[in-house]
């Protein structure tokens, strides 16, 4: 069967798979920088790309090629690029796409550093951008310049779960011939695939829900079309920004459970956030999976589950919240996301730290904002963890 005919649980354990001469099962690790090449005309072969032998592993290698095969089915799209971090992609496609004098319109709470490179380096090349609330499709329009070139969108955003509509930003960006971007780090392919709504590249920190395991730091993007991927992998190689095979066979292994895990960490993540929005001490909670939350229609829609992450504030704000933080015994009070383990962190002083603090509170990101990323744990151990931890306050 061709991985493209498979079901989504069994691409995670076939589409990646490696026909070695030993029969092994599971993706061998090639760890190796380079590769003999058979004679000299088979090493011109393999730079011209009349051949597809390996070279060097900055430009690829077997055990990437499987993760990238992988991916790019998980996500039907076209082909996949590995690279070191998520912040190697969203670099990779700056870098790749835009030049000086164009614009890109982005969501106003993008993950604080994939905001801050763009405002603070890419406007040295004379690159504009203009963040705003992409809930609202009007907004981006009206936001539309001559020179612009791309929007970029984060659903649901980080950390405040704004859902923002794929197949209106879609419409808008066909009418106006724009590049369209999704980072799909808080879904993975099991829960959203941007590309089947017509977006021509989506990309993941791979640190996060792919891998699932707080272990690698890694990134991907998956384009809808050849003419992209065929700008963007190059960009990737002559950035440097590749992924590691070794990192590789790490997200393989992690991504055979993506379902499992994330069916668990959903199932629990909806009893927390009913159990945070009924407890006197919190003062509001943003989850998708909640009647609560602004767009709970929109991400029944275009979501397939509600995900593991959960936004909240204490009443009393800051100081209330962190007593909360240095409270959790069983969570762990750290950045990142996605693992099978519980985390919970501050995005103001942490994670969006870096923002400007008027462009935070323009994006909805408070203060005493708490971001809370489900594990796999007992639920019942973490709701009397998130308990004793309020009782402190
Ligand atoms: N996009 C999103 C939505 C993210 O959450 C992150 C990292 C990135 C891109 C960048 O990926 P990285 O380079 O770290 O692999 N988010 C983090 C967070 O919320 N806490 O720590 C990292």
């Amino acid at each position: 069967m061709e991985p493209k005919d498979l079901g989504f649980d069994s691409k995670l354990i076939h589409a990646g798979t490696i026909d070695d001469k030993f029969g092994s099962a599971t993706v061998p690790i090639y760890q190796t920088s380079t590769f003999k090449f058979k004679n000299a005309d088979h090493g011109a072969a393999c730079f011209s790309g009349d051949s597809d032998g390996y070279i060097y592993t900055r430009i690829n290698n077997p055990t990437i090629d499987a993760l990238e095969r992988q991916m790019a089915s998980l996500e039907n799209g076209y082909r996949a690029v590995a690279t070191s971090s998520g912040m190697g992609a969203v670099n990779t496609i700056y870098m790749g796409l835009l030049k000086q004098g164009d614009h890109m319109i982005s969501t106003a709470a993008v993950y604080g550093p994939s905001r801050v490179v763009m405002e603070k380096h890419y406007s040295k090349f004379g690159i504009e951008s203009t963040y705003l609330d992409t809930t609202n499709a009007e907004n981006i329009r009206k936001a539309i310049r001559p020179n612009t070139r791309m929007i970029f969108i984060e659903t649901p955003s980080n950390p405040t779960m704004d859902i923002t509509d794929l197949k209106e930003v879609v419409k808008i960006a066909r009418e106006n011939n724009l590049i369209t971007v999704a980072d799909n780090t808080f879904c993975s392919p099991y829960l959203q695939r941007p590309l089947e709504s017509g977006f021509d590249i989506v990309f993941h920190s791979i640190t996060k829900f792919l891998n699932g395991h707080a272990d690698v730091v890694g990134g991907v993007l998956v384009t809808r079309e050849k003419e992209l991927h065929d700008i963007l992998r190059p960009m990737m190689v002559n950035l440097g920004c590749n992924m590691d095979p070794h990192q590789a066979y790490l997200v393989i292994r992690g991504l055979k459970t993506l379902s499992l895990r994330l069916e668990k960490s959903q199932e629990s993540a909806l009893k927390i956030a009913q159990f945070l929005e009924s407890h006197p001490k919190i003062d509001w909670v943003r989850y998708p999976g909640l009647k609560s939350h602004p767009q709970f229609e929109l991400a029944a829609n275009q979501m397939s589950g509600s995900g593991a992450m959960i936004s909240f504030e204490v009443k009393g704000g800051l100081k209330a919240g962190k007593v909360l933080m240095d409270n959790v015994k069983l969570c762990i009070l750290a950045v990142s996301l996605g693992g099978v383990e519980t985390l919970i962190q501050h995005p103001a002083s942490m994670t969006h730290s870096k923002m400007a603090k008027n462009d935070r509170e323009n994006a909805g990101i408070t203060d005493g904002l708490v971001r809370f990323s489900v594990g796999i744990e007992n639920v019942e151990d973490l709701l009397s963890d998130l308990k004793q931890a309020l009782n402190k306050i």
